[in-house]
């Protein structure tokens, strides 16, 4: 394979541990643990894996260890810093028992299911260490949810002799996770799962998980773009760039980007969501900075917009859930019809306030809401072009505010989707070393004999030293929601909370930076060179451990 020479130096970088992770390990368990909330019905739903200790890895002594195989997969989008993962593993399993073997199941949960797998060499590895993306095995979106499912994948667990699988995921894969090991421990199958905190999303996190891994490099790829952007702006002075972030429901990565760029304005779903907003008050906000700056003179400026945004709006908040349902119960009737009987089908399905909000929304936006959700029954909001959606009607409000004689200028607008271009990056060295922890962690998990646990690694706003690595019962980050129409036990959603500090850092800067320009360009992520440049967590995670 030619790689570039980045590539080839960065190849050469050794992630640092965690002091508690770097010679041999025990564990201090703490206090038997209870889920989030609807504590009875979780407790009955997961009888072998509920209540467990949360974990901490501490120094401990040198001891023989017994010959372990283990089975990884990555599991739904990618992040960067996947492959940091699996490196962290196969080191800490071959530093166990040099006998010890790792197999990468191919293409996300699937291949555990098909039996499509490799087994991990050090030679193999070796072109992986420290890139970005999931190439390494490929990834999936695959829901191992059913007992079938579990038992095929029992027949290469027994076959590869495999006593324990690590699934990399984010909320759902890692619910799934915990599904899995409560099924084979029930069982006495003797089968460990282990789970590990992945998406650029940074939606799981919780008193246990201070961030999930690839947010920092996602994040620091998207800004050092709107940064260019911003600097294009400020130098043509003559577009409006409205800009879509990626990240699903939650609007963290909006929030961070902001938090690094200072851009002029920034939505922020859970807000809108708070504050009851309709679409059209929206549009009115932006509008109006709009006029405000042309007025200055400033006829250009730059919108960030979180993906979820749409689902967030109340009224289309509350048809997304009946069309949830919907599909859920009639998804196969609905299927084969074509598109205009799938639009007169939905119209006649839903009640008369969701039908009417579903007729006032543009043909393509529709269309998204009413197409199959991804396996886990999310709406692929990654599909919806809410960033032309927004422009479409703030021209529309300014050209009826020009007739009116309230805005005098121009609008011209351009317009942005920054998700897959940040997923894949090269990860920054906060990633690379946390990823690398992490999979050091799970291994000492399964060496430890433990199952049902997420990896976790803390304190990661100090230095690398001082780092603490451990493990918690993936039950006590769990709740019952409403999913696909079902109520189910799944870990719960972080969004982003409005009376958080990353929030209102932002909401106390935000004025002057609609009306100003006070843009920041933080430039390309830096691997070598001074701590304040390459090794800066990100700003949310600073401000949340402050
Ligand atoms: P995960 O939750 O699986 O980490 O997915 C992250 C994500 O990048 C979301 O931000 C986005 O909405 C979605 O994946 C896009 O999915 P796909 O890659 O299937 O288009």
């Amino acid at each position: 394979m030619k790689i570039s020479a980045l590539q080839k130096a960065r190849a050469a970088y050794q992630p640092k541990l965690p002091k508690a992770l770097q010679g041999a390990v025990k564990i201090a368990e703490g206090a038997p643990t209870k889920s989030v909330d609807n504590q009875e019905e979780i407790k009955k739903l997961f009888p072998n894996t509920y209540g467990m200790p949360l974990i901490e890895f501490i120094p401990g002594e040198e001891v023989n260890n017994k010959k372990i195989n283990i089975g990884v997969i990555l599991s739904g989008g990618q992040a960067p810093g996947g492959h940091n993962v699996i490196s962290g593993l196969f080191d800490a399993v071959k530093k166990l028992n040099s006998e010890n073997r790792l197999y990468g199941f191919l293409m996300g949960p699937g291949g555990l299911v098909d039996h499509n797998y490799i087994e991990i060499t050090a030679d193999f590895i070796d072109q992986y260490r420290n890139t970005g993306g999931f190439d390494m095995i490929g990834s999936g979106r695959t829901k191992l949810e059913k007992e079938d499912q579990f038992e095929k994948g029992l027949q290469i667990i027994r076959e590869l002799n495999i006593s324990a699988v690590v699934i990399i995921g984010g909320d759902d894969s890692n619910t799934n996770a915990c599904v899995l090991a409560e099924y084979y421990a029930a069982k006495k199958y003797g089968v460990q799962v282990i789970g590990c905190p992945k998406t650029i999303d940074g939606d799981l996190k919780n008193d246990q998980i201070e961030t999930s891994f690839g947010f920092d490099t996602a994040t620091k790829t998207y800004s050092e773009l709107i940064g260019n952007i911003e600097r294009d702006c400020n130098s043509a002075r003559k577009y409006w760039h409205f800009v879509k972030l990626m990240g699903r429901s939650a609007s963290h990565i909006a929030l961070e980007c902001a938090l690094q760029t200072q851009p002029n304005i920034c939505l922020i779903s859970e807000e809108i969501e708070a504050k009851d907003m309709t679409l059209n008050e929206v549009v009115e906000n932006i509008a109006e900075a709009v006029a405000y700056r042309a007025a200055q003179g400033n006829n250009f400026g730059v919108v960030l917009i979180p993906e979820g945004l749409i689902e967030f709006i109340p009224a289309i908040g509350r048809l997304i859930q009946e069309l949830n349902d919907l599909l859920a119960a009639h998804g196969t009737d609905y299927k084969d019809l074509d598109k205009e009987a799938q639009h007169k089908y939905i119209l006649a399905h839903l009640s008369k306030e969701n039908a009417a909000t579903f007729e006032t929304l543009p043909e393509g936006v529709a269309r998204q809401l009413s197409l199959d959700r991804d396996p886990h029954g999310n709406v692929q909001v990654s599909l919806i072009e809410t960033e032309k959606l927004l422009s479409e009607m703030v021209a529309a409000k300014l050209e009826q505010w020009a007739k009116e004689g309230k805005f005098k200028g121009n609008f011209s607008a351009q317009h942005h989707f920054f998700g897959y271009e940040g997923r894949c990056a090269a990860p920054s060295n906060f990633d690379a070393d946390y990823c690398y922890a992490l999979g050091t962690s799970a291994a000492q998990l399964v060496a430890n004999g433990k199952t049902g646990y997420m990896a976790i690694v803390k304190n990661t706003t100090a230095k690398t030293d001082e780092w603490r690595a451990g493990g918690v019962p993936i039950t006590m980050m769990m709740n019952m929601e409403r999913r696909n129409g079902e109520i189910k036990p799944v870990i719960r959603k972080a969004l982003v909370e409005l009376d958080g500090k990353p929030f209102k850092s932002f909401v106390a800067k935000r004025d002057g930076w609609a009306k100003n320009t006070e843009y920041i360009y933080s430039g390309p992520i830096q691997y070598w060179g001074p701590t304040e440049v390459c090794d800066q967590p990100t700003k949310t995670l600073i401000l949340e451990q402050e």
